[in-house]
């Protein structure tokens, strides 16, 4: 008996222990929180502490980092070029083994002949792939929506419905489909398709990026919808919603969030007017709008778009406005959205509004009653959860394009310097350590099975307590 609960402490250990982070946020909710132990607090990238592998990706990463099925994919350009027959300027996911770094197989996507207007030069796959049952989800920068087998050709079968490959190498992906929303839905995409999907059920959600042309006035599609759900089995389109119509400021990059709210599954999707929906996940019904701005506000100066995923906790939605981070700095706004109320919910709705961050690109971490959000102008706030009321502020001294996430009791987050802070979680403000990356982190630090997967702009790190790198053995 004695040996058996051994076993099954074993078992429970093991359990606790593995845990893949299998979409931009770990869970549909969004929420960049992991109750992962034993992560490295330190490393150094010079010296190798601390550091399982390393791989090589393209000259520029902005699809962060996804976990599951003992593979990592990502998001970058070319300029890795990995295979000589597939050369010039393309969108590229690339797959790697999760135990030592293997480069196991990439998509590649040639870049879209209308240029920068819908998919912008060397930005690459800018999608977070979701992981489900064997199979990857992620938007293609030529704004396709695209499954394909995690296990590639190397579980010797071509998955399907999608059959015709021309490449069917070990280093070349097996499609299962592919959705064109510039074909399907008409959608105009401004400068980047790069939508991280979201399930629910049978239901993949994405943001279509539909936005203004290069005039930065015309909306060249303003009939097409802003999010799409699309059924995962066969590909085809279920419902779509455009209550943002001619609305667009400028393009749409936010990413929508699923999550119980009172007994209803919601998607919710910030939109291109600054405006945050919720809907019925499975028939697309909208249930509730919020607007992120005040009214008085002006574009650009003063009005901002929304680019952060929106966070669902406990019925309440946490969302900050910011702009592209083309735009500079400037004013933003974060709120706390009760989700449960109906209709206009901009008053009605609005637990609280922080009106101290500054534009924001991040999302939430949430944990403990408390909230961490960051802003562009690199300054990391930690607030009340129910009040909004700020505990403390840390600056960074540069630009955070990612977000936080708290893994046990510690916050991570990365900056455009390619600084990687931990700090304290908890009310008082405490940095553990800072460490640099060799250039800068776009991406948020994800927790996955015992190690820490942080991307710069052209390099994956696997991060794991004990381990040391050699130098050699760079992917
Ligand atoms: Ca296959
Ligand atoms: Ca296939």
């Amino acid at each position: 008996m004695k040996q058996l609960l051994a076993l099954i402490v074993v078992v429970l250990l093991t359990a606790v222990a593995s845990a893949d982070w299998p979409m931009w946020g770990g869970t549909p909710s969004r929420n960049m929180v992991s109750s992962m132990k034993g992560l490295p607090t330190e490393w150094d990238v010079k010296s190798g502490k601390n550091v399982k592998w390393v791989a090589e990706l393209g000259s520029q990463s902005y699809g962060n980092p996804s976990v599951g099925d003992g593979v990592v994919l990502i998001g970058t350009n070319n300029e890795g070029l990995r295979d000589p027959k597939q050369p010039g300027d393309r969108g590229v996911v690339m797959a790697f083994r999760e135990a030592d770094g293997e480069f196991l197989w990439q998509a590649t996507f040639e870049k879209l002949s209308s240029g920068r207007a819908n998919d912008w030069p060397y930005q690459g796959v800018a999608s977070s792939a979701l992981i489900e049952n064997g199979i990857a989800y992620f938007t293609s920068n030529r704004g396709q929506v695209v499954a394909v087998d995690v296990q590639g050709f190397h579980d010797n079968e071509n998955d399907g419905p999608f059959k015709d490959e021309k490449l069917t190498g070990p280093h070349d992906p097996d499609v299962i489909w592919m959705f064109d929303m510039m074909e399907e839905v008409g959608s105009f995409p401004h400068n980047m398709s790069n939508s991280s999907p979201v399930s629910f059920q049978n239901l993949i959600f994405v943001s279509t990026s539909n936005g203004q042309d290069e005039s930065h006035v015309n909306i060249p599609s303003p009939r097409a919808p802003a999010i799409i759900a699309i059924d995962k089995t066969t590909g085809k389109l279920v419902w779509e919603d455009n209550s943002v119509e001619d609305r667009i400021l400028h393009g749409q990059w936010s990413t929508p969030a699923v999550g119980d709210v009172a007994g209803v599954m919601q998607v919710v999707h910030a939109q291109g007017d600054g405006w945050v929906r919720g809907y019925e996940a499975l028939t697309g019904k909208k249930l509730w709008e919020f607007d992120t701005n005040p009214k008085a506000s002006v574009w650009p100066k003063t009005r901002n778009e929304v680019i952060a995923t929106p966070v669902i906790y406990e019925n309440v939605v946490y969302i900050a406005n910011g702009q592209d981070p083309e735009h500079g700095e400037g004013v933003g706004h974060a709120y706390a959205i009760d989700a449960t109320k109906r209709g206009d919910i901009t008053e009605s709705g609005r637990i609280w509004h922080y009106d101290k961050i500054r534009r924001s690109i991040s999302t939430a971490a949430i944990k403990d009653g408390l909230i961490y959000l960051a802003d562009f102008s690199g300054f990391l706030h930690c607030l009340d959860l129910k009040t909004g009321k700020p505990y403390w502020t840390h600056d960074m001294l540069a630009a955070v394009w990612g977000s936080p996430i708290i893994i046990d009791d510690k916050v991570y987050l990365g900056d455009e310097d390619g600084d990687v802070v931990v700090l304290e979680h908890g009310k008082t403000l405490k940095v553990i350590s800072e460490q640099n990356m060799g250039s800068s982190v776009y991406a948020t630090p994800v927790p996955a099975d015992g190690k820490l997967f942080v991307m710069n702009r052209n390099q994956l790190w696997a991060l794991e307590q004990g381990a040391t790198l050699r130098r050699s053995t760079v992917k």
